[in-house]
């Protein structure tokens, strides 16, 4: 194609650039401007900022769950429901589980080929650990890249584990927690956390024994809570293997979502989220700014070795590099509300 010789890397580096083309519908350019956000590379920043004027339209959905529990599944079938719809899709699937060389990663390979042409669907994989900026905030700026390049729906998949899953989960609009019947994945073995920010239950695998039982206790649960906010969370029964409450769950997720617009419950929720990012995004921002002015690798070293053997006081170490840093900024002013 006489076209492809103009996309070399050389111009994919500017991040205007960059941002045109992926709004423009450039695969290439959408997975360069999430690579170069991933690896915290000299233009994310910019490519970020670029990004977010398009973004905060579309509607993030979070589906969390043990493994096995038929995320990926699940999140396929929403996926083409949308495309039905023709909403544009992105989805974010971040999995712990698997290492990059892991069966996970390789199964969404294999996904993101079933959908191969579509250009209304972009799926992206990540491993969980080792991102600079944090993993929640990391895949927050990779869903923002996503929306950017045109897409409508978001869904953010993650296992149910840890905190930073949590963390995760909070930053979606609304959140669904997928629990599956048997296999010791009741309710009390999923994180306590995930279960109180859930907006939607989903039991799924119902076409195995005990799906009954999970929903008693997921209903008994909620009948200890107060639900005074006005929405009690449903929950759907889903057999994602067949495809069966696919719709339902559809249904389920902008029902709620309406009722989160309408309520002022939405605009709480992103501010909510944007209150933790910016903290977040601070305390990278400084922890940087650090690093780069005193705290190199090999100072970092020096501190380290003063310290173990006593010689420095790690404390006032602490607020003797922080007050420098403060110092080296005290003739700029404070940004105004
Ligand atoms: N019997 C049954 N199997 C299912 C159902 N949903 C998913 N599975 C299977 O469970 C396995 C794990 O599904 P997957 O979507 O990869 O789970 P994930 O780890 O949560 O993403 C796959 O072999 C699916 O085919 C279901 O509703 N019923
Ligand atoms: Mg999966």
């Amino acid at each position: 194609m006489a076209t492809s010789t103009t996309t070399g890397a050389a111009s994919l580096e500017d991040p205007k650039t960059l941002i045109a083309r992926l709004r423009s519908g450039d695969v290439r350019a959408l997975a360069r401007a999430i690579s170069l956000v991933e690896n915290d590379a000299p233009g994310a920043a910019d490519v970020l900022s670029g990004c977010f004027p398009y973004t905060g339209q579309a509607l993030r959905i979070g589906l969390t769950g043990a493994p096995g529990a038929g995320k990926s599944t699940l999140v396929d079938l929403l996926a083409r429901h949308y495309r039905a719809q023709s909403e544009s899709v992105g989805i974010v699937a971040v999995d712990p589980t698997s290492p990059f060389t892991g069966g996970a990663i390789l199964g969404d390979r294999i996904r993101m080929q079933s959908h191969h042409a579509d250009p209304g669907l972009y799926i992206r994989s990540m491993a969980t650990r080792g991102f600079l900026g944090g993993l929640a905030s990391t895949t927050a700026d990779i869903a923002s890249i996503v929306e950017a390049s045109g897409k409508t729906r978001l869904m953010i998949e993650t296992v149910g584990v840890g905190q930073d899953e949590v963390d995760i989960v909070r930053l979606a609009d609304v959140t669904v927690v997928i629990l599956v019947p048997g296999l010791g994945d009741d309710v009390q073995s999923i994180k306590a956390g995930i279960l109180e920010i859930a907006d939607i239950f989903v039991v799924n695998k119902s076409d195995r024994e005990g799906a009954d039982r999970v929903e008693r206790e997921i209903r008994a649960m909620q009948s200890l809570g107060d639900h005074a906010e006005g929405w009690v969370p449903p929950v759907v029964r889903t057999v994602a293997s067949t495809g069966e409450g696919t719709t339902a769950l559809a249904e389920t997720i902008e029902r709620c979502a309406q009722w989160l617009r309408e309520s002022g419950k939405l605009e709480q929720k992103r501010t909510a989220a944007w209150q933790q990012r910016l903290l977040e995004m601070v305390r990278q921002r400084l922890t940087r700014e650090l690093v780069q002015h005193h705290l190199g690798t090999s100072e970092l070293a020096t501190y380290a070795r003063a310290v173990a053997a006593r010689d420095e006081d790690p404390y006032v170490l602490v607020e003797r590099l922080v007050r420098g840093l403060v110092d080296l900024h005290s003739g700029e002013s404070r940004p105004s509300i």
